[in-house]
């Protein structure tokens, strides 16, 4: 069976964009792959977080997890903090990645003008993203498109420590989701829908109330056009609700299309409303079921022992190849 890995930080409540993107597609996958699915907290740390508030969100993200669909019969699921060998394999890999490779990824050219003084970790970031991948020597990382470079880059640095220290690692793929949906903020429909946007009105966070999220979509931008068609370029906001409406229902564009041939913005907005707020709905009460329950517990702690056993013995295989030892 081909395996797959994927993590996500946990840096606030995840968005329907995270939903989408990422959390829906793992679940498609998960009866199709051997999965790893892990909280990317030490990714987060990049960036500064106030501990309570970080401790307090990986918590909820696992809850999210389960509650979204992820089995954890079906996938390991895991802290990545809780996995020292991360951290480990990083540094070796580190040693052969270079500079100016580091230097030319867009995220961190991106996130380092957002800071005055940004962190090494923010530098690095791709290679501790590139040990969670090939600890593990899976086949497919699946990842939104923002994140392809760093899943490439992760495909270089163990090509590259192959060649020098013989056959270690797996070589991955990305694997960008099939729908290629990206879901976009809902006040300004140029801009992706992110956990860190600025404008709340603009992002439906999945633990939002149900009557927040409702007001949030009948307030989305769109045109003044009142014509329910896709045209990214000239209609975003529209187009990003049918988007959001086709990933919630699975009909295709032009049957929606079809549907609101001659309904108002009004309406079409009512219909996606309903088709979120009733998914949301139904994910929010399985979190509460959750949040404060053993089962959590239980499940990381039967995820970590598994991912520890095949990160130490790629650590070992590693330490060993590059004559890290008496
Ligand atoms: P941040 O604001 O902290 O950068 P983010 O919301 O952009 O966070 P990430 O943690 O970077 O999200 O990404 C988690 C996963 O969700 C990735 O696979 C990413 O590609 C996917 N994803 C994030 N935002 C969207 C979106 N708007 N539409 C579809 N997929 C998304
Ligand atoms: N950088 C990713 C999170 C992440 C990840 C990974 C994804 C950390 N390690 C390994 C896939 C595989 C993000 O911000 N979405």
């Amino acid at each position: 069976m081909k395996k797959i890995l994927t993590g996500i930080q946990p840096t606030g409540v995840i968005t329907f964009g995270n939903y989408i993107g990422a959390i829906k597609q793992m679940v498609k996958y998960q009866d199709e792959y051997e999965s790893y699915i892990f909280i990317a907290d030490l990714h987060s740390i990049t960036i500064p977080q106030d501990p309570k508030e970080l401790s307090k969100n990986i918590r909820s993200l696992i809850a999210l997890y389960i509650a979204c669909g992820i089995d954890p019969d079906k996938n390991v699921i895991f802290l990545q903090s809780e996995n020292e060998y991360h951290a480990n394999i990083s540094w070796m890999l580190e040693c052969n990645t270079y500079f100016g490779e580091l230097s030319r990824m867009t995220q961190f050219k991106d996130k380092s003008k957002k800071h005055a003084n940004f962190s090494a970790g923010l530098f690095t970031y791709p290679v501790l993203m590139a040990s969670d991948i090939l600890a593990y020597d899976v086949d497919y990382v699946p990842v939104g498109i923002d994140q392809k470079q760093h899943v490439e880059i992760a495909r270089d640095i163990a090509i590259r420590f192959n060649k020098k220290f013989g056959d270690t690692f797996n070589i991955p793929d990305v694997l960008i989701n099939d729908d290629g949906a990206k879901i976009m903020d809902l006040v300004d429909p140029t801009k992706k829908m992110s956990k860190s946007g600025e404008n709340p009105k603009g992002i439906i966070r999945l633990l939002d109330d149900i009557s927040e999220i409702r007001k949030k979509i009948m307030g989305a931008t769109t045109d003044s056009e009142m014509c329910v068609k896709y045209d990214e370029v000239n209609k975003p906001g529209i187009s990003n609700l049918i988007t959001i409406y086709a990933s919630v229902t699975g009909k295709s564009i032009p049957d929606i299309e079809n549907e609101f041939l001659n309904a108002n913005y009004g309406a079409f907005k009512k219909a996606v409303a309903d088709v979120v707020c009733s998914l949301i709905s139904k994910i929010q009460d399985r979190y509460n079921e959750l949040i404060n329950s053993e089962e959590l517990d239980r499940v990381l702690d039967n995820g970590i022992v598994k991912a520890r056993v095949i990160a130490k013995a790629k650590y070992l295989d590693m330490k060993n190849k590059m004559g890290l030892k008496r």
